[in-house]
């Protein structure tokens, strides 16, 4: 697999429908190009190597080391919807994230990037999310975020799930998500079907 060539494969690109969020996530975009796709995809039948405890840090799986922040995911009812958080890496060599699960729905790690014309559009993102050592890397919206693709049931707003992250060296990390509404990103929400209990100004 050739993790280098930055050429957009349009394979899961969807147009997300939240125009009013675009231009601020412009700015977070052109960092993201620079910064987002240099993924060493060393993911490669990664059985053979129990890394040598040699520093007292370096113990344990990549999961031992990973941590997220404010983890929360957006309150939907059906179709697509996304879960955030910060990963926080506290070993000494980079962390990576190949994959999510859900019971909720299947999930894809997604990131922004703009298209021919230049909009912005999410796609999946090659080669996972690397977390550098003793760095973090924020998932938030309008930058990378874990696509829950096909709700299986709602996501009830104060209620908690949980997504598990797939570390390439196959150890997984499990994130209990509040749910909450996100005003930014409104898609069609058909309110006024159940009283929401959250104040509101808006
Ligand atoms: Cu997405």
């Amino acid at each position: 697999m050739s993790a280098r060539t930055t050429t957009p494969t349009s394979r899961a690109s969807v147009r997300p429908r939240r125009t009013a969020l675009l231009g601020a996530a412009v700015t977070t975009l052109a960092l993201l190009a620079v910064a987002g796709c240099s993924a060493s995809a060393d993911t490669s039948s990664g059985a053979a190597t129990p890394s040598t405890a040699s520093g007292s840090a370096s113990e344990g799986t990549a999961a031992d080391h990973l941590t997220a922040t404010d983890p929360w995911i957006k309150a939907a009812e059906s179709g697509m919807t996304a879960a955030f958080a910060v990963l926080h890496n506290d070993g000494d060599q980079d962390v990576t994230v190949v994959g999510a699960t859900s019971d909720l729905s299947p999930v894809q790690i997604h990131e922004m990037a703009t298209d021919d014309s230049g909009a912005m559009v999410m796609r999946e993102k090659e080669g996972g999310l690397t977390i550098p050592a003793g760095g973090e890397h924020a998932l938030e919206p309008g930058g990378d975020h874990l696509m829950l693709m096909e709700l299986s049931s709602p996501v009830e707003p104060g209620a908690e799930y949980e997504v598990t992250l797939e570390l390439s060296d196959g150890s997984t990390l499990v994130v209990t998500a509040p749910a909450r509404t996100f005003a930014g990103a409104k898609e069609d929400y058909d309110e006024g079907h159940e009283g929401h209990d959250m104040s509101h100004d808006g």
